[in-house]
């Protein structure tokens, strides 16, 4: 959920239909909102994902994950390092990092994260990538490593199937549903290809 992502719908509505079609894990990614404004939004976020069972992830902001008892926190290579963020975090609060070559999860994993993403796998027009990882980083990633990994970067209904094939267990997507003219509709077909 990225609210420069969404068409110009509030993130609510896009994550109650994310949450309608079947996404089982939400994470906010929110790269504008002063931390005022942004609390108030996962605050929401996190409880819509409560009252459907799915997990939520906060990205970027560690108090943030406390203060809306996320179930984790997402961090860059440049955000707050894996143990100085566990500092700030709750007992129990999962912790996952972003990775872009075999190094860098080898270094997630080393820190005994939950999940190891790894991206971009296609172009997106998302955001700003510097270093593509491409298909067959994590390829690599998901035959040295036993964690659970997340794939992110350009992935849509017609390309998520070589995802899943090279051995991913979570496909993250920012306008393939935010973008959506039919987000839930959208979720639910990703769903259905993810679990088919
Ligand atoms: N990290 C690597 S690619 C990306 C992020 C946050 C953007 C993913 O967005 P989309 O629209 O699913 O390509
Ligand atoms: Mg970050």
């Amino acid at each position: 959920m990225d609210p420069e992502h969404t068409a110009g719908r509030p993130p609510e509505e896009i994550t109650r239909a994310a949450l309608a079609g079947g996404a089982t894990i939400i994470q906010l990614r929110d790269k504008v909102s002063d931390k005022g404004p942004m609390l108030e939004t996962v605050i929401k976020v996190s409880e819509l994902c409560k009252e459907a069972g799915a997990l939520f992830f906060m990205n970027d902001h560690a108090d943030i994950a406390v203060l809306s008892a996320a179930d984790g926190l997402h961090v860059g290579q440049t955000d707050l390092p894996v143990d100085a963020a566990r500092k700030v975090l709750v007992p129990g609060q999962m912790i996952g990092t972003s990775n872009h070559a075999m190094q860098e999860a080898l270094v997630s994993i080393s820190e005994q994260v939950d999940y190891v993403a790894v991206g971009a796998i296609y172009g997106t027009a998302t955001k700003e990538v510097t270093v593509s990882a491409g298909l067959e980083t994590l390829v690599m990633i998901r035959g040295e490593i036993g964690s659970p990994i997340a794939a992110i970067g350009g992935i849509n209904a017609s390309n998520i199937g070589p995802v899943m094939a090279a051995g991913a267990e979570m496909a993250c997507v920012i306008s393939a549903v935010g973008m959506a003219a039919d987000p839930e509709a959208a979720t639910r077909e990703l769903v259905a290809l993810v679990n088919g």
